[in-house]
């Protein structure tokens, strides 16, 4: 019942930051999905046939009928077994544990991440390497080139089971084992962190919010927060993972998480709230009036690790991408361990885990994450802050403002462009690239330009190397503004602008963010002529 179907290549197939992302529609065209999946395992080292597999998704919609095409079409590639999350749901971070659990060759995980979904939205598919990583430049590279060529697939005559019930079943000759999507990683939850004492902390009157987004950490939160730690009903929002995310946008921010966001400003807060994304790898931390920056969260993190059980002997080294402010480095410099600088993207930190050289991760778009898996790792993320307020007993405003006091604050904010005319975001790169070399030495809006370039990034472990990874404008002041166009994005371009500025320890941490950030904001329409390139004059959203 194997059957071979030819094909015609698409030319849109170069995977982003974050794997293949797309429209529905574009996945539902005809072979569009099918030709990708192909050259993926026509591209993994040594074939696809005799190899282990990981499989599942966000619950998306388009999650079941493209799980049911990648186990056909592993199946006739003489793949040996697919390990499926029941249901065909894993999130990110749960199947980058089962791939290092079962020691299998990888892992597929459907997904659009943070983008929306539904039929008129979003969908994804992205390849894990044996560490449990995502796949590095290298293979998705070559899925590309194959993807350019590709003139035929291999499939089955056949149905797929229901991937409803636990167990085992043969699909020609494959393997298709069925687990638990929740139990082996909240076990290894249980295993990082002390329980006991976030089970005491949450049963002292400290009360909690989490909204899963009506995305997939919904069943992970239920059984970790309000089962395994004893947190009351209704602790867990949203909690039951729909096809469109009940109309949602699933980016934990406070402009997607704004009902969250406004409880926890209000009058009577709870003492945390916390969000994550539609595949479980971006995390939201609020404390009671009071919102945790990603990128100072990852400082706050990396500074406070040893006080959970599986960081209690420090943590090795930090690594943070280029965009995501420099408050870890702080830190970094003042315990006297490694600092590394990665273009955005998690698949970039998996050489230095792999090589013991850093422990912690994060990037300013919400993801943070350690070496117990790789990926970014949402409630990880959460529980690790709840381990330390569990032990501080101090507000999170109060750990906050101390962290600050202790290694200044890094002011910053994120601009977004969205749908920017793709010719037209391009055309503002361009310019930018080509002025570089005249941008050091200027003098804008009051300060100077100490450096600027364009940031590539040489790989220390495997010596790869990545160019065109952002511009970065450096100021005397240790001021920075980064431009970058977004790859997960799927209609038009998304230019984004990081804006920062330090505050030295001593200095005043009391000011409203957009107020400290107002000059770096007319640089960087100065530098980049943003209004006159977009036609816009304001971003779509702040983070
Ligand atoms: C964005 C973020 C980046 C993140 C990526 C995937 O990429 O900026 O930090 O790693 O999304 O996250 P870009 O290229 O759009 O800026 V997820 O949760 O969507 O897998
Ligand atoms: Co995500």
């Amino acid at each position: 019942m194997i059957k071979t179907v030819f094909t015609t290549p698409f030319n849109d197939q170069k995977p982003g930051t974050s794997g293949l992302r797309k429209k529905v529609k574009i996945f539902e065209q005809p072979n569009y999905l099918e030709n990708f999946v192909q050259s993926l395992l026509d591209s993994l080292e040594g074939g696809a046939a005799g190899k282990t597999f990981i499989l599942g998704g966000d619950g998306r919609y388009y999650n079941r009928q493209a799980i049911a095409t990648v186990l056909k079409m592993a199946a006739a590639n003489g793949v040996a077994k697919v390990i499926v999350g029941q249901g065909g749901i894993l999130s990110t971070p749960a199947a980058s544990n089962l791939i290092r659990k079962r020691k299998v060759d990888g892992g597929i995980v459907l997904s659009a991440s943070h983008n929306p979904g539904g039929p008129n939205y979003d969908f994804g598919i992205k390849f894990n390497v044996g560490n449990g990583g995502p796949a590095p430049e290298k293979l998705t590279n070559a899925v590309y080139a194959r993807s350019r060529e590709i003139a035929e697939y291999k499939t089955l005559d056949a149905d797929v089971p229901s991937l409803a019930i636990l167990g085992t079943f043969d699909l020609a000759g494959m393997t298709v084992e069925i687990v638990d999507p929740v139990s082996d990683y909240a076990q290894l939850m249980e295993e990082l962190f002390d329980f006991s004492a976030i089970r005491d902390l949450l049963g002292s009157g400290f009360r909690m919010r989490f909204d899963a987004m009506s995305a997939v950490t919904g069943p992970y939160a239920l059984e970790i927060f309000e089962k395994r730690l004893g947190a009351p009903a209704g602790t867990v929002l949203n909690s039951k993972p729909l096809e469109d995310f009940g109309g949602h946008h699933p980016d934990p921010n406070i402009v997607h998480a704004k009902k969250l966001y406004e409880e926890l400003m209000g009058s009577g807060a709870p003492d945390f709230g916390a969000a994550s994304d539609g595949d479980g790898d971006r995390n939201l931390i609020l404390g009671r009036g009071i919102f945790v920056n990603p990128s100072d969260s990852l400082a706050i993190l990396a500074a406070n690790a040893h006080l959970a059980p599986a960081y209690k002997n420090g943590i090795a080294g930090i690594a943070r991408s280029m965009p995501t402010s420099r408050a870890a480095d702080r830190v970094a410099e003042k315990r006297g361990i490694g600092m590394y600088e990665t273009p955005t993207g998690w698949k970039f930190f998996g050489n230095l885990l792999d090589a013991g050289k850093v422990t912690i991760c994060g990037e300013e778009s919400a993801g943070t994450g350690s070496d117990h898996v790789r990926e970014k790792d949402g409630l990880w993320a959460i529980l690790l802050w709840l381990n330390i307020l569990a032990v501080r007993k101090e507000s999170v405003a109060d750990i906050v403002n101390a962290h600050w006091a202790e290694f200044g604050r890094n002011y910053y904010a994120r601009y977004d462009y969205e749908e920017v005319e793709q010719a037209r975001a391009d055309a503002l790169m361009t310019e930018l690239r080509a002025k570089l070399s005249t941008l050091k030495g200027q003098a804008i809006e009051g300060e100077m330009v100490s450096d600027a370039d364009d940031f590539a990034y040489h790989d220390p472990i495997d010596g790869s190397v990545s160019e065109n990874q952002g511009i970065r404008v450096l100021f005397e002041s240790g001021s920075r503004i980064v431009f970058r166009l977004s790859g997960t994005g799927t209609s038009g371009a998304t230019l984004r602008v990081y804006l920062e500025r330090y505050e030295p320890a001593g200095g005043n941490h009391r000011q409203e963010t957009q107020a400290a950030l107002v000059k770096l904001v007319h640089a960087a329409e100065e530098i980049a002529g943003i209004a006159r390139h977009t036609g816009r004059d304001a971003p779509s959203v702040i983070t």
